[in-house]
This record gives C-alpha cells, structure tokens and sequence, in this order.
C-alpha cells in the first residue's frame, strides 16, 4: 500500500483547510469541508474492505450508496489539520442508502465527521444533478459575507447585483448569483435539506449571520469561488457607509457576459 499521506487528494485538502485557516474563514473549529473520490483514487491506498467501525448519518442518501468521501471531523481545527492529518480528517464510504458511514480511515481519536454532514452530503446529491463532476462542498465562515449579512437585504437578486458590482469579474467567476437562506439552526437535517435546495440553482449558498457554503468540481474551484465573493463582500463592507458615486452598471456587466461567454442569472440583469 502506498503512503496515503502522500495521495494526491490528501496534499491538496490539507493545504486547502490550512489555506482557508490562513484566510481567517475558519476560527476554532468552524467550517468543514467535504471531497467525493473515486475507489481508484483510494485502493491504492487503503483496503478498501477493511472497515474500521461504522457510524450512523441520522439521514438516508440512496443517490450516495458506497460513494466515498474524505471529509473534516467534528470539533477538530482547520489550524491543526497538517499537524495530525489522520485525527482530524477521515474516509467514510456511504451504505445502507445513505443512513450508516463505514469509516475506512482517520478520525483516529474515535470521532467522527463533521457535524454538518447532512448539509454536505444533501448539497452533494443536488450538485450532482446539475453537473456530474461536482465533488467538493466547502463551508467557512469569512467575515465580510457574514459581516453583509447583517447590513444588506437577504433578497437573492439584490445580494448577487451588489456584490456582482464590487468586483468586475464577478459575474464571470458566479453567473448564477448566489443564493441566501436566513438564519437557521446548524448541524440539523433541516438546514441540509434547505441548503441543498439552494444548491439546485447556484453553487454558492450564504447562511445568514453564520457563513457561507460553496460547491464545486475541485478544492481549488470551490476555495476559488469562496474567495471570490468574500472579496466583493469586502468592498461592500469597505464602501457600504460612504456615498457611492460610481458603480458597475448593467450595461457594462451585459459587457462582461459577452466577452466572457457567460450569462447572469435570468431577471437579475435590467
Ligand atoms: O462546526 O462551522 O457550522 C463547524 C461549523 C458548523
Ligand atoms: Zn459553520
């Protein structure tokens, strides 16, 4: 078996929750981030039939039955992550339609993963219908997404116009906006279920006064996306006291989606 501290998908999720500590996204132990992989990126790795306990999910999953996905454990710290891989993260493979995760490694202190699974795995499921390659859910808490959140109406067109003005290139990195839910109660199946939902039509879902969940093909598409909004949401904190006299029109944002080749969401342009 080779070293899976040294796989490919193991290198780069370590240095994408070191990378998201170092952004200040994820203070103490928030956030949590989940990555889908293929049994031919793991068997060379693991023995794949060597179970080491199985954990109840508390949700049913069919679409997900013996998917397999390296995922954050619960109460750990991103901070901590490259120290000791191995008690903080770990490799579950979904069975029994979704309702049991067999652990096939890590969270070697007998934890589990992340308190936030339902909201990952549900997301995984909507994000797979809409595109087959997703295999990355991602949530954090950046400052200024949270920080608009508590200045800025939560209407989803209004959201995604201000922040698609803050930076130009926004609407190029999320044509599809972004979606808000209000405040809701963490680490239930409800606010899973409602996440999920908003994951039909856009790939990034702010959780009001809490933080914000992005999906996505790859860690570094997913931290992209984040990082993206999370500076526009800056601007916004940085300018929103102070008399706008310049914008971003929509005219020039039509501007944008032509010489992009990317189209905004439908009505949120005038
Ligand atoms: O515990 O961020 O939302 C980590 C979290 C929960
Ligand atoms: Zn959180």
């Amino acid at each position: 078996m080779k070293n899976i501290l040294e796989a490919p998908f193991m290198v780069e999720m370590i240095r994408t929750v070191t990378n998201m500590y170092a952004h200040t996204w994820d203070e103490r132990n928030g956030g949590n981030v989940s990555l889908m992989l293929d049994e031919g990126d793991v068997n060379a790795y693991l023995d794949l039939n060597a179970v080491i306990r199985t954990i109840p999910t508390g949700f049913s999953a069919p679409e997900l039955e013996g998917k397999i996905f390296l995922v954050t454990g619960t109460g750990k710290y991103f901070k901590n992550v490259q120290y000791a891989p191995e008690v903080n993260l770990g490799i579950v493979r979904l069975k029994d339609q979704g309702r049991q995760a067999d652990l096939l490694w890590g969270y070697t202190d007998g934890g589990q993963f992340t308190s936030e699974f339902p909201a990952h795995m549900m997301s995984h499921v909507a994000r797979l219908k809409v595109d087959p390659l997703n295999r990355v859910v991602m949530h954090c808490h950046p400052a200024n997404l949270l920080a608009m959140t508590y200045v800025h109406t939560l209407d989803e067109r209004e959201f995604t116009r201000t922040l698609w003005q803050m930076c130009t290139e926004c609407i190029v990195v999320f044509p599809e906006g972004v979606n808000v839910l209000p405040w809701m109660l963490c680490g239930t199946n409800e606010i899973g279920e409602a996440t999920a939902k908003k994951m039909e039509t856009a790939r990034l879902v702010v959780w009001s006064q809490h933080g914000i969940y992005g999906a996505g093909k790859d860690l570094d598409e997913t931290f992209g996306l984040i990082e993206t909004a999370e500076k526009a949401a800056e601007i916004y904190m940085k300018i929103a006291h102070l008399p706008r006299i310049n914008t971003i029109t929509d005219e020039q944002l039509h501007l944008m989606e032509g010489r992009f080749g990317v189209k905004g969401r439908e009505g949120y342009l005038n």
